[in-house]
């Protein structure tokens, strides 16, 4: 039986595309063909990305990698919500949303291989910096938004969150910020159902996190966040929402981290398989396969084709990340501070030393100069 939306008293629930890929008509979004084919290719590519960047650093040629697997339409659907002029505000695990927006993979690879010339985001983009600090970034998004509404560019700042973000005090005071001054921001929690090893039971004791809304002045609405058609609606009426001066809003997409929190953690020391498996059967690629092709947008073999073209563009992705000529070390610390501290000198001395007699026997290549500012 085809999903349908449910009013609840603390907040309302989103769902149009089910499982089994069958659609309530009377909720479809109006997008063109075009934008639900490019979601789509950009679903499968961020997959291929996605399982070939795991073992990538499985053979010891990447650093740690946050996996995205379960959550490409709460990545990929977002992004091609907004405009250019809008702020993209990623987690850590936002890799997908980049690329959604025309970020090259090789520079998330370059990222997460430990340079920091991975941050190459295209120019015409507002696009900030990936966010390592759970929820640092709550309040930034909520200063650029109160930036767009004072320029009156009609800009909205989208910043996604997980479950266990949603629980920091940045959330609180990003949102009653929000809230008071009317702000074009949308707060889209990526609920996974996990906090590193924290079930969601026990991340709050609220019956959603959408309704946490209501707290604060600002719209609420849960979504089934493997749903694209779904994430899609909401998302595109909290922007408009945004634009038009109505405020802010939540969006929490109920989804699934089927991956392990980081290649750093082993996720069946705490989790059922029999979780993941269930899972895995509300898989959000698969489910809008199913649509695409019961409209008639899309057939066995150009879904072959998506899936060829996506790996032979990842690999020439892993090509370039692994083409690029090695970083001076002492790059680390340039750019960080107007007057470096000294301890921050000492070390830099340090380094530069052991580079010095390193090289002389042999053991290390021609460096490149250092780059960056150190004073
Ligand atoms: C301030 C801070 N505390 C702790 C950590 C370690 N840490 C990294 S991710 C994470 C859990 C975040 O869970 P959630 O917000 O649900 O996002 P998810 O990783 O599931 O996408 C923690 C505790 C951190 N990076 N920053």
């Amino acid at each position: 039986m085809p999903l349908s939306t449910v009013h609840e008293a603390r907040t309302q629930r989103l769902e149009i595309l089910d499982a089994e890929g069958r659609v309530d008509a009377a909720l479809e979004p109006k997008a063109p063909k075009e934008k639900l084919l490019e979601i789509y290719r950009k679903m499968v590519a961020i997959r291929a990305f996605d399982e070939r960047a795991l073992k990538l650093q499985r053979q010891g040629r990447l650093g740690t990698y946050p996996q995205i697997i379960g959550q490409e339409a709460t990545q990929i659907v977002p992004a091609c919500c907004l405009e250019p002029k809008d702020w993209l505000v990623p987690t850590y695990r936002g890799q997908g949303a980049y690329f959604a927006r025309g970020m090259q993979l090789r520079y998330s690879l370059l990222y997460w291989g430990g340079d920091d010339r991975g941050v190459k985001f295209p120019s015409e983009n507002n696009d900030l910096i990936f966010a390592i600090p759970v929820g640092s970034h709550m309040t930034q998004a909520a200063g650029l938004a109160w930036a767009e509404k004072l320029k009156k560019t009609g800009a909205v700042a989208l910043c996604w969150l997980g479950d266990g973000a949603s629980s920091k005090g940045d959330f609180h005071e990003a949102l009653t910020f929000a809230g008071v001054h009317k702000l074009p921001l949308i707060m889209l929690i990526e609920n996974n159902q996990w906090a590193i090893s924290l079930p969601r039971a026990q991340q709050c004791a609220a019956e959603t996190l959408a309704q946490k809304a209501w707290g604060y002045g600002a719209h609420g609405m849960q979504v089934d966040g493997n749903d694209v058609l779904a994430v899609y609606r909401a998302v595109s009426e909290a922007v408009e929402r945004g634009r038009r001066g109505g405020g802010p809003s939540v969006v929490e997409c109920l989804t699934y981290r089927l991956g392990h929190h980081t290649t750093a953690d082993d996720a069946t020391r705490y989790r059922e398989a029999a979780e993941v498996d269930s899972w895995k059967a509300k898989d959000p690629l698969a489910r809008y396969e199913k649509y695409l092709s019961a409209k008639g947008f899309l057939d066995a073999a150009a879904a072959e084709a998506a899936k060829k073209d996506a790996e032979a563009m990842v690999a020439d992705e892993v090509k370039a990340y692994e083409a690029f000529p090695k970083p001076n070390p002492l790059d680390m610390f340039a750019n960080n501070y107007a007057v470096a501290p000294w301890t921050l000198v000492e070390q830099r001395a340090e380094l530069e030393e052991v580079l010095r007699e390193k090289k002389s026997r042999h053991e290390i290549p021609e460096l490149p100069p250092a780059e960056g500012r150190f004073p």
